[in-house]
């Protein structure tokens, strides 16, 4: 059994990860500054299910899963705060999801986009300066994103390097990224900093490349008191969480543009069994490992017939309206992503998107009239192009 920090153990990952990983053995120790509770409250938004706070979650998780989570209220990007925590417990493994992960957070303004670059890029160095400080040996688990490649016309590959041949010589370099908000790019800059980290000082890394992620369900949130957050705002909320609300409230569901933008998804449940395989088949000691953690390839017009189809078939009024996309991105494009490395070590993916909108809408119903007060924080608003408020 292994001892893992979870930094961001209070999000909709770090929650449902903290519970999984507990409940297979593992000593979970979370960190988390609450910040994201606050961030999501800024926008006039709120989880759609009531959040209990940490301490009472994890006496919660106690009772209902028998298992012992250490939880400290800390910011990652205070430095001595964050090596006490791991001289501490010395653990084998850090995951680290403590980033802002909004891309429209990020493009707010000026203010948004700073703290997003500062937060994110600050943090994953304080985690490297730790790790040095304490033992260069432990695993970093680090949550980056598809969108560091953003859209190419040629595949993605599950590798950190490319042979390139410019005026006739080859060399190896980074994979090319293209990014498309400040939130995407501020984890372009992460994994540089994390493969240069892995070149200095030999540190072992898996940098996890997912894409969007959906779902209520997780085999240990088995009891209400044991949710893991969930966000539907345009701030907050990601394209599939975001429809099943729109259904449940009777409002058009919202594909931006012409909607061919094409994302690799993953449940949170495939999420959970992915991140856990990760941890426990680290890469070899001093390797910097890019995983493509993706399941099912689909357009965000697709998602939403999808949705209307399930969510008549529940007895719901569901329309598609179109709306101006207020990002910049290609909404129609090739898209074609590697995906070797976690079906080698025994990842099989127990849900697909449609059985899995049946089960967000059926958890979404008993909570409709909590959702009905943020009708109002649904339609986009934050334009990345105009870059104020
Ligand atoms: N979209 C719609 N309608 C909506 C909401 C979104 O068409 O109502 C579109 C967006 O324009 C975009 C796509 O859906 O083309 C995905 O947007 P999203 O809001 O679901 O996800 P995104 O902003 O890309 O970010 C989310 C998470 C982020 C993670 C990322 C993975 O917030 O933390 O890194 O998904 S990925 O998309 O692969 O970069």
């Amino acid at each position: 059994m292994m001892k893992v920090i979870i930094l961001g153990a209070d999000g909709y990952l770090g929650w449902a990860l903290a519970l999984r990983l507990a409940k297979r053995g593992h000593e979970v120790i979370g960190v988390d500054n609450l910040y994201t509770r606050d961030a999501v409250r800024e926008v006039g938004s709120d989880s759609a299910f009531p959040l209990p706070d940490p301490e009472e979650r994890i006496s919660a998780a106690r009772k209902l899963l028998d298992v012992d989570i250490t939880f400290y209220r800390a910011d990652v990007k205070d430095f001595d705060k964050l090596h006490e925590i791991i001289q501490r417990h010395k653990p084998e493994a850090i995951v680290h999801f403590a980033e802002q992960r909004s891309a429209p957070y990020s493009m707010i303004d000026v203010n948004h986009a700073n703290y997003t670059l500062i937060n994110n890029l600050t943090s994953t160095i304080n985690l490297i300066y730790s790790i040095i400080k304490v033992d260069p040996s432990i695993h970093i688990l680090k949550m980056g994103t598809m969108g560091e490649y953003g859209t190419p016309n040629y595949d993605i590959l599950e590798s950190p390097f490319v042979e390139v041949e410019i005026n006739g010589k080859k060399d190896k370099i980074p994979f090319p990224k293209w990014a498309s908000s400040w939130y995407h790019w501020s984890k372009v800059y992460d994994s540089y900093n994390l493969m240069w980290a892995n070149k200095v000082w030999n540190l072992t890394i898996t940098d996890i490349m997912q894409g969007p992620v959906y779902g209520t369900r997780t085999e240990e949130i088995i009891d209400e008191k044991l949710r893991t957050r969930f966000d539907f705002d345009e701030v907050w909320g990601t394209v599939v969480n975001r429809y099943c609300v729109e259904a449940v409230l009777g409002l058009p569901l919202t594909p931006y543009g012409k909607g061919g933008q094409t994302r690799g998804f993953i449940s949170l449940e495939d999420s959970m069994q992915a991140l856990t395989i990760l941890l426990e088949h680290p890469p070899s000691q001093g390797e910097y490992r890019v995983v493509n953690q993706i399941h099912e390839v689909y357009s965000v017009g697709q998602i939403a017939n999808m949705v209307k189809e399930v969510g008549e078939s529940m007895g719901l009024t569901v329309k598609i309206q179109n709306v101006n996309n207020p990002r910049v991105e290609k909404e129609e494009h090739y898209y074609n992503v590697e995906t070797k490395i976690l079906p080698s070590l025994g990842f099989s993916p127990k849900k697909n998107l449609k059985n899995e909108i049946r089960n967000i809408i059926e958890d979404l119903i008993p909570y409709k009239n909590r959702l009905e007060s943020f009708k109002h924080v649904i339609l986009p608003k934050t334009d990345w192009r105009r870059g104020r408020t």
